[in-house]
Formats: C-alpha cells, structure tokens, sequence
C-alpha cells in the first residue's frame, strides 16, 4: 500500500517523516502545505484529514489518517521492521528509543513553540521579548541534554545506524540557529550528529524536496500529489 505523507514548508517538523519515509524504503507519496498561504493552510481537503492544520499528516491508506509525528514516525519504523529505524517494543534500545522521542517531542519542540510565537507577533508586541527569552532558555537546556545523550554514541538510540530519533532530531534542531536561540559549536557532540545527518541521501532528498528542487529517491518516493487530490476520511 502506499501511504500519503503531507508536509509543510517552511521548516516543517514533517521534514522527520519525510526522511523517515526514504529510510524505510517504503512506497509513498506527498502532498504539500504551504503553511504560510492560507488557502493551501486552511484547504478543505487537509482539514477534513486534520481540524488542527497541523502537519505532519499520513494517510496510511486512501481517506485513513494517522495524525500527530510520534505515531507516524513509529508507524513507519513498524512497517519497515528491518530498516534499523525503531526497534522491538520491550527491549532496552526501544526503551531507549522511546524515552529519546518523547524528549525530543514534549520537551525539545515545545521548546522552540515561544520562539514561533514571537516570530509572528506584531510589531511592538512587549510579549515577544518574554517568549523569546523562554524559547533561548529552553532551547539550551534541551541541546545540553541531546549533547549528554549523544555523548560517546553515533546516533541517538542506536551506535549502528540512525533511527527515527534522529530524523526528528534533523527536523527540529535546526530551527535553532535561524532563530538565533543557540550556537550549535557549543553542543559538539549534537553539531557532529547535525553534520552526519546532512551528509545522508534521505536527509539531502527532504531538503531538496522542500526548497522544490529535483530530489533523488532511494526508490520508495511516487510523486507529489495535489491537496484537491487527498481522499476524505472515511465516517
Ligand atoms: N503535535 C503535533 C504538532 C505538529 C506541529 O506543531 N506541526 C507544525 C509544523 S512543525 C504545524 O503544522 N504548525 C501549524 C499550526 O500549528 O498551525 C505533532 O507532533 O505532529
């Protein structure tokens, strides 16, 4: 079956399942939000699939959505059991896996929500500078945790190969340094993995299909589809 993955640019956590997608070697398609035009943000057919119109979104089958990263991003790892992204539930790397994700999504992303926030205040708006100021503080905590965590490991839950960890970890990093809320030269060990992550094909084919460059699958991509396109939930 191939699922249906819809992303969202700029900068969208959905970069994770994108190159999740193309680790897998699983055949799917995209659709693409562009989240700062409000007729593809607000378009129906997304928000019959997700109210929140929030990316990432993936139709496992034709009018089936599975919302929220974390679902979709162990979904795929599931589907694909021999691509070393996730591992068997109840064993320690999966416990390590799923500690490292659940960090990574309730406090490592939310910790750049202020920052968005303040990204989109008006002119003048004195709250931007307090959630700024919230965003740099909790940004730093969370890269000096990662920064113990990859201490002495290749990846973040695996010394062999990445997992879906670190495409997450792709994702939402690097938001940092755009957002002036921290140096990565002061977290090595997260700047080497950041590094390693950008040499990769899956990582490089996300980037190339963001900026709507032409992008080299490893063979599971089947095109973009159009958001008129999508299939309804079924009721
Ligand atoms: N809990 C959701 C949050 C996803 C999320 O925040 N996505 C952002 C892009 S990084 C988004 O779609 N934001 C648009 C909005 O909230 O309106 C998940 O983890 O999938």
């Amino acid at each position: 079956m191939v699922s249906t993955l819809i992303y969202s640019v700029p900068f969208g956590c959905s970069f994770a399942a994108i190159v999740a997608l193309e680790w897998s070697g699983l055949p799917y398609r995209l659709a693409r939000v562009e989240a700062r035009d409000p007729a593809s943000k607000q378009h129906p057919a997304f928000l019959a699939i997700n109210p929140l119109s929030q990316t990432p979104a993936l139709l496992t089958h034709p009018g089936a959505p599975l919302l929220e990263s974390m679902a979709i991003l162990l979904h795929i790892a599931a589907r694909a059991p021999h691509s070393g992204l996730g591992f068997a539930q109840g064993t320690p790397a999966c416990d390590r896996l799923n500690s490292v994700l659940s960090f990574l999504h309730t406090s490592f992303h939310a910790a750049f929500m202020p920052a968005f926030q303040a990204a989109r205040a008006a002119d003048g708006d004195a709250r931007a500078v307090v959630w700024r100021e919230m965003a740099v503080e909790k940004v730093n905590q969370g890269l000096a945790h990662l920064e113990r965590l990859l201490a002495g490991r290749a990846w973040l839950a695996s010394d062999t190969a990445p997992t879906i960890a670190d495409a997450y970890l792709a994702a939402t990093a690097r938001w940092a340094e755009p957002l002036r809320l921290a140096r990565l030269a002061d977290y090595p060990h997260v700047a080497r993995v950041l590094a390693a992550l950008e040499d990769d094909p899956g990582v490089r084919f996300a980037h190339a299909i963001e900026d709507g460059l032409p992008a080299t699958s490893r063979g599971g991509f089947h095109g973009h589809v159009a958001l008129d396109q999508l299939a309804a939930p079924a009721s």
